[in-house]
């Protein structure tokens, strides 16, 4: 009996542990703050600093009024404020999956509102792209399977413990 109660306790938190391998956290993107001009130019910076970003999280841009969700791929751009450098998306909220390391940056095209400090640099696991856990979308997709698959099977297994055990 007092090994069948271990067993059970272990498939537990196998299986709490594999829900939260494949579960990312989603981010909205300012908190209540959301995506606006905000009143502190470095606001975002400071929310973005406060979260620790990882693979498999999202995340989510809202707003009201009039914004955009732009990403520019280099610093420079982001530091200038450059604008014409890919397509804004500007349909309200802005899903964004982070799936590999490395910094982004997300500005909003929108009158002056990036100069003003809409803007936001995002750092993923250690910021670069060189030494990520699981780099590319398929994989991710791919692991991710497995380990739902594994989920659903230890979580039978946890169900017939029980049945066998009361
Ligand atoms: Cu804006």
């Amino acid at each position: 009996m007092a090994i069948r109660m271990d067993r059970i306790v272990f498939l537990i938190i196998a299986v709490a542990l594999l829900e939260g391998a494949t579960s990312g956290k989603n981010y909205k993107v300012g908190d209540a703050v959301g995506w606006s001009i905000p009143q502190n130019k470095s606001y975002y910076e400071s929310w973005a600093g406060d979260q620790k970003f990882e693979v498999g999280d999202s995340l989510e841009f809202n707003w009201t009024g009039t914004h955009d969700v732009l990403e520019v791929t280099t610093k420079t751009d982001y530091d200038a404020c450059v604008k014409t450098n890919g397509t804004p998306n500007n349909t309200n909220p802005v899903t964004i999956n982070l799936i590999k390391n490395g910094t982004f940056y997300y500005i909003c095209t929108i009158g002056p509102h990036c100069d003003l400090g809409q803007k936001v640099t995002i750092v993923v696991g250690n910021g670069s792209s060189s030494s990520p856990p699981i780099s590319m979308p398929n994989n991710h997709a791919a692991l991710s399977a497995v380990l739902s698959t594994i989920t659903i099977v230890a979580a039978s297994l946890v169900h017939l413990c029980s049945f066998l055990l009361y």
